[in-house]
């Protein structure tokens, strides 16, 4: 009953409200504390000690309480190169910039220099050193890879330095402009269960010269993207 009573005010439905609990929960969940609960589709969107119940962010009942379960999300920064596009820097928290229409997505982090790179039409080159500060800044964000082997070699496809990102890595064969068959693919590097950086991920592949690859490269870790990381899931790629 209490975490209707908050679904219900959180449509700004009184009323129903009203109607749904009865005069004790109405009582028991004043209006302006309902205010401070933050709407939330599942966890990912609550804080720190904050669980997704009945769409609202609450309490999870563990540990130390987080008093800010209600709190909307918001992004730390220093300069707006820290915020999305269309947002600023304002005391020290990305926020709008003022031009119409508002960005909803100011507390969001900002994609990695290599986006939009979400199909194999839209692939990243590899310019033959390694790509760093790459990131899945979004739920279902992934980076596609192109690269071009001039010569015949042995080649190590790689995923390192994670910083939150659970990589799974796929290479496809180049087949007149867009990816052809899976070649190969790979999820963790080794199985060390207290090690974090075995989850990355490598190929290795021996290539012939004049040829051209496609490498997908996607999170299995959805819980590094809760709204309140400062962070997102990020990694490095390098081909060797
Ligand atoms: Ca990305
Ligand atoms: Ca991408
Ligand atoms: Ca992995």
């Amino acid at each position: 009953m209490f975490g209707l009573a908050l679904l219900s005010a959180a449509c700004g439905d009184t009323t129903l409200l009203e109607r749904d609990t009865g005069p004790a929960s109405v009582e028991a969940v004043t209006e302006s504390s309902l205010t401070t609960y933050r709407y939330c589709g599942s966890e990912l969107d609550c804080a720190d000690a904050c669980m997704c119940s009945a769409n609202q962010c609450v309490p999870d009942g563990f540990g130390p309480p987080n008093p800010d379960c209600g709190a909307p999300p918001r992004r730390e920064c220093d300069t707006g190169a820290d915020c999305r596009g269309s947002c600023i820097c304002s005391a020290g928290f990305c926020a709008p910039d003022g031009f119409s229409p508002p960005s909803p997505y100011c507390h969001l982090p900002p994609p990695d220099a290599y986006e939009d790179n979400d199909t194999a039409a839209q692939f990243t080159a590899y310019p033959g050193s390694p790509l760093t500060g790459l990131n899945f800044h979004e739920l279902g964000d992934v980076d596609w890879i192109a690269v071009y082997f001039g010569g015949a070699m042995t080649a190590k496809f790689e995923t390192y330095n994670l910083n939150g990102a659970d990589t799974f890595l796929e290479v496809y064969a180049y087949a007149n402009g867009a990816p052809g068959a899976l070649v190969a693919s790979n999820n963790d590097i080794c199985s060390v269960w207290y090690d974090w950086s075995c989850k990355a991920s490598r190929v290795t592949l021996s290539v012939p010269a004049n040829s051209a690859y496609y490498v997908r490269i996607s999170n299995l870790n959805s819980s590094g993207h809760n709204v309140y990381n400062q962070d997102p899931p990020g990694y490095d790629f390098r081909i060797y």
